[in-house]
């Protein structure tokens, strides 16, 4: 396991964080599949996450020790493959096997399929519920606490379950439970606002009982110390509104929902390695 009251590496989770942006965009070439902005939208978050919050054992990975990280925002799959395969937890080439017919990596998360991935998510409003219930299970069962991260997609709090298990995390006092959500400020076909109104998202929050905060989501050493510090002393579950850019790191998709559904051509893949600093 590793206990991470280190300072974070800014350095090295930038270049995860990138590398991780490659590939997916490759993934998204090579599979012609669609999420592509939403992955590169939260790739800091789970660089953060696998490089230096997470206490995982990439060769113990039902280790019942280790920190749980939900991938709610299930579509944004290519990124957390990508991160299993670079952190260890199976090998890159399977990566080329995205979306193949009767291959382990399928569009959305699968259950008990893959090492690592901790639940099966893609319909939106289930990663919360399924961690508030691991949360509470562990506590029940007298287990050594362990932390239970879920990342949410803005879109994603339009379901109605989001907001019955955070009331619920609140009442339950599951203060090592962390939600983080992936504010990108779009959703599948509109801006995300416009569809509901989400803003202010942090008051929403701490109204329902958590220790809200709102950061840069792309600012990676900021993500790994805040969620680093969970359970932060608060008694309280800990959400973190991440202020991202859907497409981030690609200036040409960068804000750009049209990416939500587009898969890049050969050249495009070759102009965001470049943008990356892969090439
Ligand atoms: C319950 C449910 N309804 C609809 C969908 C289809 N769907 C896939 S992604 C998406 C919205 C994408 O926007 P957002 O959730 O904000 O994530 P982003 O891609 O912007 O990160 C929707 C509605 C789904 N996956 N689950």
């Amino acid at each position: 396991m590793n206990v991470t009251s280190r300072e974070p590496n800014t350095e090295l989770l930038r270049r995860r964080a990138a590398e991780l942006r490659g590939r997916v965009v490759l993934m998204s070439h090579q599979a012609k599949s669609a999420h592509l902005a939403s992955s590169l939208s939260c790739c800091d978050v789970l660089a953060a996450a696998y490089w230096h919050v997470l206490r995982i054992d990439p060769s113990r990975p039902d280790d019942p020790r280790r920190d749980r990280f939900i991938l709610s925002k299930g579509h944004a799959a290519m990124a957390l493959y990508s991160t299993l395969a670079y952190r260890g937890f199976y090998s890159v080439d399977l990566l080329d096997t995205y979306t193949r017919d009767g291959g382990k990596l399928a569009e959305h998360p699968p259950a008990n399929l893959l090492p690592g991935v901790e639940a099966a998510t893609g319909s939106l409003g289930h990663g919360l519920p399924i961690g508030c219930g691991i949360a509470l299970s562990a506590r029940i069962k007298g287990e050594e606490p362990f932390r239970v991260y879920a990342l949410l997609s803005d879109g994603e709090c339009n379901e109605g379950s989001v907001w019955e298990a955070a009331m619920f995390a609140a009442a339950q006092k599951l203060e090592h439970l962390c939600v983080v959500v992936d504010y990108n400020k779009w959703q599948a076909t509109a801006r995300s606002n416009e569809t509901l109104q989400l803003s202010p998202l942090r008051d929403k929050w701490e109204a329902f009982g958590w220790d809200a905060m709102e950061i840069d989501g792309h600012d990676v050493g900021l993500l790994a110390r805040l969620m680093a510090e969970v359970p932060n002393g608060s008694g309280k579950p800990v959400a973190i509104i991440a202020h991202t850019v859907k497409g981030k790191g690609v200036s040409f998709m960068e804000d750009d929902n049209n990416w939500h559904y587009r898969a890049p051509t050969a050249e495009e893949v070759a102009a965001a390695h470049k943008e990356l600093g892969l090439t």
